[in-house]
């Protein structure tokens, strides 16, 4: 296992990529033998520079719940990151400028009227323990060059969490079928991608209880009032200069930004 000291180094290397919209090449390539946990290791440090700079954690998020996505990373379990507080944008407005190579993926979000703590924690209670969900949008921008990164690398990277546009429309769970929800994704007028909620490890749900499970191996649980984003239900699509985007969720409404 990696000592503080690295981490907090390999953890700063990340920030200071972000913050200077560098990317560089994954961590692995230096540290060969980082372990899963050393990833997560990483990425505790990274939360707290970002706490030191004054930043706090808006919401969880899960990443790579789908079959697509995990048979690309060779990867059985998903994983998880946070989004932080300067992330979520409410004008509509992707700057460009501020990042690396952002990519769109259409997401369900979570927000819980309880708490819930593993282990064993099924999709059951945690549509229980839900107070609404609603539609996201999650930018994701790695830090590593063209995306090229093993599962401690990701891990360490936050998960390329970047940024997130959330709908406004917030329905119950109970009022829709989740795994059946349906989303469509366009860039520039064409749709570059659909898909159901059943993406997401069947159900969305499933993705959270997974969260829950996982939170509980470091004896911590999911609180009422978080907000978690479950997880893409479409693929990730590069974004570029001009690009309008438009995604509509079937019963949640839509979002649309444009990228500047
Ligand atoms: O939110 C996600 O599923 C992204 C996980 C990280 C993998 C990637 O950057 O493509
Ligand atoms: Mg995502």
């Amino acid at each position: 296992m990696l000592a503080e000291q690295v981490c907090r180094a390999l953890a700063q290397k990340l920030v200071d990529a972000e913050l200077g919209k560098q990317e560089i090449v994954k961590l692995t390539a230096e540290y060969p033998e980082l372990s899963v946990e050393d990833g997560y290791l990483i990425q505790e440090e990274l939360i707290k520079l970002k706490n030191e700079q004054g930043h706090s954690v808006l919401a969880l998020k899960m990443g790579l719940t789908s079959q697509a996505k995990m048979k690309q990373m060779n990867v059985h379990e998903p994983i998880c990151g946070v989004i932080f507080d300067y992330m979520a944008i409410d004008n509509g407005i992707l700057p460009l400028g501020e990042l690396i190579h952002p990519k769109v993926e259409a997401e369900i979000a979570f927000v819980l009227g309880k708490d819930i703590a593993g282990p064993g924690v099924t999709g059951a209670q945690v549509l229980a323990a839900t107070e609404y969900v609603l539609p996201a949008l999650e930018i994701i921008d790695s830090r590593y060059k063209n995306f090229e990164f093993t599962l401690p690398d990701v891990i360490a990277d936050n998960t390329s969490s970047s940024r997130v546009f959330f709908g406004s429309r917030l329905k119950r769970p109970d009022e829709l079928e989740l795994d059946l929800v349906g989303v469509t994704l366009s860039i520039n007028g064409q749709m570059k991608d659909l898909g159901a909620g059943a993406a997401v490890l069947g159900h969305p749900a499933h993705s959270v209880a997974m969260l829950a499970n996982m939170l509980a191996r470091k004896g911590e649980k999911l609180r009422a009032g978080q907000v978690i984003l479950s997880g893409g239900i479409t693929g990730a699509h590069q974004l570029f200069a001009g690009d309008v985007v438009s995604a509509h969720w079937d019963g949640l409404g839509g979002i649309d930004f444009v990228v500047k």
